[in-house]
């Protein structure tokens, strides 16, 4: 996996695209500030360079960032998964990233009777997404007719243009607005990191260090630093339910038989654990963010 080391020069750089504006381009830079990388935001900038990490960075539209990075004009990419499947170039996801949510949906009128996909035999379904819609149609045995439209696809059944939509959904209040109903998903979609497969062996060192860097930022949101006051006839009971990152740290209290204990709690079992440890006499909980977590 790791490429032959080789000896960075001053002139060796990693290319990165991110969105220029739009729902990505704020987190693509806020993850690259996380990793410790300074890059001023100019706006109208087509490039600029960071001040402290080897990078150099394009600003462009989202759907041109899959081509740039095929053509290897950009080593690496900040991309919706949604755009990756539907542009279909030669380009690998190597991390997903956790923001820019969204699901690619048929919906349909509120009032329509759709039971199942067989609805949309030999209808017409407005969408951006082409490509992905129609793998998913030929998947079904389902044939329609495809109508690709860029923008605005919500308004499509409603001025009579198309009897059903796919496009991408959030909170689900464009499709509420438009008197639209969600009635199947066809894709989730997140933001991703991609790569120009030839990658140069320089830039390839490069994105291991972004990389390390991105997963410990990745690790620190989903975790949070537990600190708390144990009593020491149930420590062990708490101990068990606080693995930690190796073990927790316990420290004894100035008041006879308690103890302090500190420890790294995954988000996920977070309000279930804290609801036992409660449960077991644990007081004073503290719940701290972590910024950084390297394993
Ligand atoms: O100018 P450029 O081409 O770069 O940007 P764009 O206008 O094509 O894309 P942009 O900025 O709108 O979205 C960039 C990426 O954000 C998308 O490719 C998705 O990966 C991701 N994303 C996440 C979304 C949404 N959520 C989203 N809700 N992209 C678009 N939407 C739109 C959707 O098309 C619909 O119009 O928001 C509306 C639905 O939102 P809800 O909350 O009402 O359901
Ligand atoms: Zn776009």
């Amino acid at each position: 996996m790791n490429p032959v080391n080789k000896i960075l020069t001053s002139t060796d750089k990693l290319k990165i695209a991110i969105q220029k504006s739009g729902r990505l381009n704020e987190d693509s830079m806020k993850l690259l500030k996380e990793c410790g990388i300074d890059i001023s935001s100019g706006v109208n900038r087509l490039k600029t360079e960071a001040s402290n990490f080897p990078m150099e960075v394009f600003f462009l539209r989202d759907d041109d960032i899959p081509q740039y990075v095929e053509d290897g004009v950009a080593d690496i990419g900040i991309v919706g998964e949604n755009v990756v499947f539907e542009k279909n170039k030669k380009i690998t996801v190597v991390e997903k990233l956790g923001f820019g949510k969204c699901r690619l949906s048929i919906a349909v009128g509120r009032n329509e009777q759709y039971e199942d996909v067989q609805y949309l035999q030999g209808k017409k379904i407005a969408t951006s997404y082409p490509v992905i819609l129609q793998n998913f149609l030929t998947d079904q045995g389902i044939e329609a007719d495809i109508h690709e439209i860029s923008g605005s696809v919500e308004i499509a059944p409603g001025i009579g243009l198309a009897h059903a939509i796919c496009d991408l959904v959030s909170s689900g209040s464009t499709l509420f607005m438009n008197g639209l109903r969600e009635v199947q998903t066809i894709l989730k979609s997140e933001a991703a990191l991609v790569k120009y497969p030839n990658i140069g062996v320089a830039q390839q060192q490069l994105l291991e260090k972004l990389l390390f860097r991105i997963q410990a930022v990745k690790k620190a949101k989903n975790n949070k630093y537990v600190l708390l006051n144990a009593p020491n006839h149930n420590l062990d009971k708490i101990i068990a339910l606080l693995p930690g990152m190796k073990s927790p740290t316990v420290l004894p209290l100035a008041t006879e038989g308690w103890s302090s204990v500190h420890s790294v709690l995954n988000e996920t079992a977070f309000w279930d654990i804290i609801e036992q440890l409660k449960a077991l006499g644990a007081q004073g909980i503290l719940v701290v963010p972590i910024e950084k977590m390297i394993i």
